[in-house]
């Protein structure tokens, strides 16, 4: 299937939508080779029609976005100038700044009990993945080495060919998700957190093309990413609902206050630098059993309660599902909002695909969440296994 494309202006690129036939033993599960929103126009005039999991999802209206003379995107929500950051023009950390001695030591007073849970899901030949992504293991060798010396030892060793920070449990780096602000092919205008630019990323000395970047990006790459050590807590919206959310479904500021409620806490409870956590049930009812359904779309957080999380600087928003926002967006106009709020706007990082069931079934809302990406230099995600502790 090609998407279908209107163009009213003649800047325009056909984008082939089709679910790729992977080889067998691609890694990659056959229900979940998604087509995901492709915008098919580039910046000018014209329509695209986005689809998620080959299936047409809603049009999105590319009208030529009114760009604000301070430099966001005037009438969404990255209307206005976004930079320069909190932490200052040049930092690259964002959110994870948050991670001081006094944040870590609040959350070691939530260790009462020593029980730890892990939030990591298994990386594995089958597991849903976004778009045409890939992930492949592979042990060279039975065994890879050996055996040497009188002791005959031997060992294995693996090679993965995957998308590394953006497949299974993936933590969103800074230099994951920008906006064009500009005209299309102007790599000055595409702005990331704390306004470096798609030029700044790809360290471009012309206006030709990217250079250095195709080899790690040279800005807000996974190794400025803190470690963190910090109160977690949990809005169980599957819990208050009584049931999984559905597909597009917006959690609120309501639902997350109605979680609060519900689980005897308060608003006090999110704390600057905290981890939030949303449960949807979409990941624990799904992942692994009926991968077509779950990369179809998927339930969670809103604009309002996007921006409301962010006003309370949490350090990283994490949810059971693959992108932590309600997709498709009750606004069709939008796409991926919530990633560009936390992300580009306020250098708040992104979780994705966690386990969170073993938590509500414990009634764990507040815990110390521990978690260290892999500073893999340039790059825009890791893979992990964070961890809650009680
Ligand atoms: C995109 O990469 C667009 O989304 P995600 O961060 O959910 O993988």
């Amino acid at each position: 299937m090609t998407d279908e494309i209107r163009t009213d202006d003649a800047v325009e690129r056909e984008v082939d939508i089709e679910s790729r036939r992977e080889p067998d033993g691609g890694g990659v599960t056959s229900q979940s080779r998604r087509s995901f929103i492709k915008t098919a126009t580039l910046a000018t005039g014209g329509a695209a029609v986005a689809t998620v999991g080959g299936g047409v999802m809603h049009e999105l209206d590319l009208v030529k976005p009114a760009h604000a003379a301070e430099g966001g995107i005037e009438g969404t929500p990255m209307a206005g100038k976004w930079w320069p950051s909190r932490w200052g023009e040049g930092d690259q950390t964002g959110a994870t700044n948050h991670m001081t001695p006094a944040v870590a030591l609040d959350a070691a007073s939530l260790i009462k009990t020593g029980k730890v849970y892990s939030l990591g899901r298994v990386y594995e030949y089958g597991m849903p993945l976004f778009g045409q992504r890939v992930f492949a293991l592979r042990i060279p060798g039975a065994p890879t080495g050996g055996a040497y010396g009188k002791n005959q030892v031997i060992w294995h060793d693996e090679i993965l060919t995957t998308e590394i920070g953006q497949v299974g449990t993936q933590f969103d780096g800074l230099a994951h998700i920008g906006a064009r602000v500009g005209e299309a092919g102007d790599l000055s205008q595409e702005m990331f957190y704390n306004g470096f630019t798609t030029r700044d990323l790809h360290n471009n000395d012309s206006e030709a093309g990217s250079t250095a970047g195709a080899y790690g990006l040279q800005k807000l790459g996974m190794e400025h990413v803190k470690p963190f050590f910090c109160r977690g807590v949990l809005f169980d919206v599957m819990g208050l609902k009584g049931r999984m959310l559905d597909k597009g479904e917006e959690i609120t500021v309501a639902d997350l206050k109605a979680c609060l409620d519900r689980q005897g806490m308060t608003e006090d409870d999110i704390t600057e630098g905290c981890a939030a956590l949303w449960r949807t049930g979409w990941g624990e009812n799904l992942w692994m059993k009926d991968n077509a359904r779950f990369n179809s779309g998927e339930p969670g957080i809103g604009v309002g309660a996007g921006e409301w999380l962010a006003a309370k600087g949490i350090s990283v928003g994490a949810a059971d599902c693959w992108a932590i926002e309600c997709v498709p967006n009750p606004d069709p106009n939008l796409a991926f909002p919530v990633h560009q709020i936390f992300l580009t706007k306020n250098g708040i990082h992104i979780l994705e695909n966690v386990r969170l069931d073993h938590l509500a079934a414990d009634g764990v809302y507040k815990f110390a969440f521990i978690f260290s990406t892999l500073p893999i230099k340039g790059a825009t995600g890791s893979p992990g296994n964070p961890i809650a502790v009680v």
